[in-house]
């Protein structure tokens, strides 16, 4: 198992990240937590109650977790990290108990630790992580739990059906809502010298198709303007949604 590295890995990393309402939405309820080595996007649910306190709250506990992996702790990366997020679901539960008006609330969480080599992962919702090589372009590192991703897992729709069903955005688990929360932690991804990691909230990935977002991180010079040109894609193709990324390149 990989062991926290401490800041020899968050040196090798240049990250960035953006955030934006967008062009339709009265509020951006999107979060997210850039401190290397701990990468974070939370997307507050709409149509709820309170979803920018839920996706503040719960990366509260990553935040914590960054500030500790800098002095290096002794536990395996991925437990930690799925730990960090439960902690964030107990927050938001919690706070909901107390904030009667706030009960309901939720978010997505997608939460990566970057350790020397590889990257962990953990995530709850339809937040995605992405890794970008030169080699192999783009590769989806997350399935987004929602019923037509799980019928595309099965067979039972093709990636392209799936994208036009409206069920695509019905959440299968979420953070914050209910006392216990299953994390889906992926295999870890390697991350080599020249290689990016994308964390990124569905506003950017509804209305921008993956080509273009390989295209984009192709030609970006460095993290920052990376994640501005992915945030503009999505803004000028309509920016129905709050658009959130977090993007990291190994130096
Ligand atoms: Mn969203």
């Amino acid at each position: 198992m990989s062991r926290f590295q401490g800041p020899t890995a968050a040196e090798t990393l240049d990250a960035a990240g953006r955030s934006d309402t967008g062009l339709l939405r009265p509020a951006n309820e999107d979060s997210f937590l850039c401190e290397p080595p701990v990468l974070a996007v939370a997307d507050g649910l709409g149509g709820h109650p309170a979803g920018d306190v839920a996706s503040a709250l719960a990366l509260e506990p990553l935040a914590q977790l960054a500030s500790q992996a800098q002095q290096a702790v002794g536990a395996p990366a991925s437990e930690a990290l799925a730990e960090a997020v439960r902690r964030g679901n107990d927050r938001v539960h919690a706070d909901a108990q107390e904030h009667p008006e706030r009960l309901g609330m939720g978010t997505t969480v997608t939460a990566a630790l970057v350790g020397e080599h590889t990257v962990q992962l953990a995530h709850v919702g339809d937040s995605r992580a992405y890794r970008w090589s030169p080699e192999d372009g783009l590769t989806r590192l997350t399935r987004d739990h929602t019923p037509t991703e799980e019928a595309v897992a099965a067979g039972a729709l093709s990636p392209e059906e799936a994208a036009q069903r409206p069920e695509r955005h019905v959440l299968l688990r979420v953070v914050g809502t209910d006392p216990e929360v299953a994390v889906d932690v992926p295999e870890p991804a390697t991350l080599a010298s020249g290689e990016m990691l994308l964390l990124c909230s569905d506003g950017l990935t509804e209305p921008v198709e993956e080509p273009v977002i390989a295209e984009i991180l192709a030609s970006a010079t460095s993290a920052a303007d990376g994640a501005t040109a992915l945030l503009q894609a999505a803004l000028d193709r309509g920016g129905p949604d709050n658009v959130t990324v977090v993007l990291a390149r190994r130096r």
